[in-house]
């Protein structure tokens, strides 16, 4: 008995002891715009962000929707990724461990203000919890706020006019100790300079030992070329807006940041069956690779692509279950990827097999490759 209340009384102690705080102050946020790869892109810029004002970065959970449910909902960081190699770059904290251990110190109840540019939805305040996923995610945390700032004519870009320096004028982390922004402090498509950053973001075990799983029991002995079907109705709708912008989404990946290497077209944004077989035709021949694995959000054309490339004896594979984060892992290591330039979901693939030294091309980019090289082919 006597023991047991030591033990307790040992555990609470050194429990407190453990929490650090940094008096550099934190930052909070939640990743409420689109999914897993509008995320991620917002991710390397707020590391960034929180890297330039040298404050803490709460690591937020992941938000997810499922079909059919009303709420968003939070999936834990580092239930996908390791928390340690982000360490090697800056200070970072689960957004639990936070919420835990280190806003009853630096975050009162009655001092929880919410940081938004301007006004949100209809009244005047950051209304930070209002509508899915804002709601959602604050309440999986039993947060609420008290105040709004507005933060504006400050910006996310610390790349630019001593950005940092404004923000820590503006917040010193004596008077804010706490930054809670009701979106990520970072742009998207990820900015150029941020891209890099990817390399502190790995996968972790349990996504990577699924990977390889997959590749070692599944594919044949042998290289194979990854690809990315991004073929949902949602992408329909999307691609329809490319007329009108040139440069949507994540297509800054291929075409450049200011459109340097060409503007849009829909073969890049909904190719052709006719022009994928083309393509993953010429991929499988290069790399001499023994399968093709599909990743898709709707229609993988596991069918049409075993036809297509029946001669060549390439046998084509999807996972059973897919499941995002696994499609990007296994992407991450194929002998060569084609991918949707214009979606964000390629792009986290792109740059994950870019810090490897990995080849990527993109679906109809550049415009002409793949006529130009079938022509070419038919004249030898
Ligand atoms: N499993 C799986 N899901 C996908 C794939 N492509 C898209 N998705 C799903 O659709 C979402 C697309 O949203 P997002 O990640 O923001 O990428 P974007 O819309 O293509 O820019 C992803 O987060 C996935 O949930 C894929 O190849 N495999
Ligand atoms: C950044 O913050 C850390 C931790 O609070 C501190 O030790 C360090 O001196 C700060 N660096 C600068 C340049 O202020
Ligand atoms: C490349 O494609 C573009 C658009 O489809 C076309 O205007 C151009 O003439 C093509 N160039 C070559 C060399 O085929
Ligand atoms: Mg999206």
């Amino acid at each position: 008995m006597y023991l047991k209340l030591l033990i307790s009384i040992f555990f609470a102690v050194s429990e407190f002891a453990a929490v650090e705080i940094d008096t550099n102050g934190y930052i909070l946020y939640c990743p409420c715009m689109g999914r897993f790869g509008n995320q991620a892109d917002h991710f390397l810029g707020s590391l960034a962000f929180a890297k330039s004002l040298n404050r803490t970065l709460a690591l937020p959970p992941w938000v997810e929707y499922r079909f059919g449910e009303p709420k968003s909902v939070q999936v834990p960081f580092t239930h996908y990724f390791e928390l340690e190699s982000l360490l090697e770059f800056h200070r970072v904290v689960t957004m639990e461990e936070f919420m835990e251990r280190i806003a009853p110190k630096v975050w009162p109840l009655e001092e929880r203000t919410a940081f938004c540019y301007m006004a949100r939805g209809q009244g005047t305040n950051c209304n930070a919890k209002e509508g899915n996923p804002f709601g959602p995610f604050w309440d999986t945390f039993n947060v609420d706020f008290v105040h709004s700032e507005f933060y504006g004519p400050l910006n996310y870009d610390i790349h630019h006019q001593d950005m940092a320096r404004k923000w820590n004028n503006k917040y010193p982390p004596e008077k804010s100790p706490v930054l809670a922004f009701t979106g990520a402090p970072a742009s998207f498509p990820v900015q150029q300079e941020n891209r890099d950053l990817q390399k502190f973001l790995v996968w972790s075990q349990r996504i990577v030992n699924r990977a390889i799983n997959f590749i070692r029991n599944v594919l044949p002995i042998g290289s194979f070329v990854g690809i990315h079907l991004r073929n949902g109705v949602d992408w329909t709708r999307a691609c329809e807006h490319l007329d009108h912008s040139p440069n949507l989404f994540s297509a800054p990946q291929c075409l450049g940041y200011r459109n340097e290497f060409g503007i849009a077209s829909q073969e890049m944004c909904f190719p052709s069956h006719d022009a994928i077989a083309k393509q993953v035709k010429l991929a499988v021949k290069e790399y001499h690779a023994k399968s093709v694995f599909v990743s898709s959000d709707n229609d993988h054309l596991i069918p049409f692509l075993t036809k297509v490339l029946k001669r060549m004896e390439v046998a084509v594979h999807k996972l059973a279950n897919p499941e995002p984060h696994v499609d990007l892992a296994i992407l991450g290591r194929a002998n060569y990827f084609i991918g949707n330039c214009i979606s964000s979901f390629t792009a986290f693939a792109k740059r994950d097999r870019d810090m490897n030294g990995l080849p990527s091309g993109f679906w109809g980019f550049p415009p002409n490759r793949t006529g130009a090289a079938k022509q070419k082919h038919e004249e030898l």
